[in-house]
């Protein structure tokens, strides 16, 4: 299975570490086409050697060939709103993981789309518990 992760890259940082924890459980599905993602080294600005355009145009070919996605859309991010956006449209399931914080609501784009499989979680465990039953019913399928 060809897992898209997304998250917050340019958008924020806060959330690395457990981008990094959740690729690292997603991986016992399949190949995450994204490991960079929670990369510790990449800071907000995203900066890299390679241009703006090589990055956009790598993902694109990465989300069109992928089998599933999984957004951690805690953080808000431009970038991984595109990319939910793309995914709906290439018609493939779609798990959007997203931690409550006082006086901070998803947008009424993702968690108001039926296409999205939105779970709320507060705990790492708990992200688990949610990735599990989604690509355990997509294994099955
Ligand atoms: C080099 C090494 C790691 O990252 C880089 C450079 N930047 C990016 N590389 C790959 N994908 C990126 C990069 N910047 C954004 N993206 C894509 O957009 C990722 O797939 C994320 O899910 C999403 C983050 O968007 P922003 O708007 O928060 O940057």
């Amino acid at each position: 299975m060809k897992i898209y992760f997304a998250g917050a890259i340019r958008g924020g940082r806060e959330d690395a570490d457990l981008y990094f924890q959740l690729i690292d459980h997603l991986q016992h599905y399949g190949e995450v086409l994204t490991e960079h993602v929670g990369s510790p080294e990449l800071s907000g600005k995203g900066e890299t050697t390679q241009s703006d355009s090589d990055i956009y145009n790598r993902d694109l070919d990465w989300l069109q060939s992928a089998d599933v996605m999984v957004a951690e859309v805690s953080t808000p991010s431009l970038g991984v709103g595109y990319e939910l956006g793309i995914a709906e449209k290439l018609n493939f399931p779609i798990l959007c993981l997203y931690r409550p914080a006082p006086g901070k609501r998803l947008s009424a784009m993702i968690s108001g789309n039926e296409k999205f499989n939105c779970q709320s979680y507060q705990s790492f465990a708990e992200a688990k518990k949610h990735i599990n039953n989604f690509l355990k019913k997509e294994q099955e399928e």
